[in-house]
């Protein structure tokens, strides 16, 4: 890690982790997410920035089964199933948070198609932080983090994917969403 670098957490809400979409590996994923922030405070050039992406839905969301899709009600507005896990909170800063799928009629995966309170995409944050090399968490490794490292990649980052700080909804499924990630060019540590 350098003064260049960021690190990005997608979707460590308490609907994957223990909730109605909990994923395999959470807990064990939130764990290992503390660890490697806490590891990386305190360089001599200071902290590096930590991006949080959120999931967050209307209750009429296009993605939930209710409306005769693929997911079970989730992150929804406002409920406790869409706030960051507690372990998280003292890295947490409103201006580096982006919230995706408040739009009902739209499934965003990607952390990438998220915005912050003042409309900036992660991108556009990314970019005026002067941030080169992106190391990426959270949950789910087949969507969320898949997607999202995918437009980092095409958007020019170099990216580093953290695989013990991942959960999944099918082993099969992250497996394959990092052998994906790998052939588009992110590192697997
Ligand atoms: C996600 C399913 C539905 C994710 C979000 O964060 O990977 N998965 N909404
Ligand atoms: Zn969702």
């Amino acid at each position: 890690m350098n003064r260049n670098s960021a690190i990005v957490v997608v979707d460590m809400l308490y609907d994957f982790i223990d909730g109605t979409l909990a994923c395999l590996n959470a807990e064990d994923a939130v764990e290992h997410t503390v660890s490697f922030l806490k590891a990386n405070e305190n360089h001599t050039w200071g902290n590096p920035p930590v991006l949080f992406i959120r999931d967050c839905h209307p209750s009429n969301h296009c993605s939930f089964k209710s409306m005769g899709v693929d997911w079970p009600e989730h992150c929804v507005e406002g409920t406790h199933g869409a706030q960051i896990h507690e372990k998280l909170l003292g890295f947490v800063n409103e201006d580096l948070t982006f919230f995706k799928g408040k739009d009902p009629s739209k499934e965003q995966y990607s952390g990438a198609e998220g915005l912050n309170a003042a409309s900036q995409t992660l991108v556009d944050v990314l970019n005026i932080l002067d941030c080169e090399n992106i190391y990426v968490c959270g949950i789910a490794t087949e969507f969320c983090v898949l997607n999202t490292v995918e437009d980092l990649l095409k958007a020019g980052f170099a990216v580093t994917v953290l695989q013990d700080c991942l959960a999944y909804v099918s082993k099969d499924g992250h497996d394959a969403a990092l052998k994906e990630m790998k052939k588009s060019g992110a590192k697997i540590v």
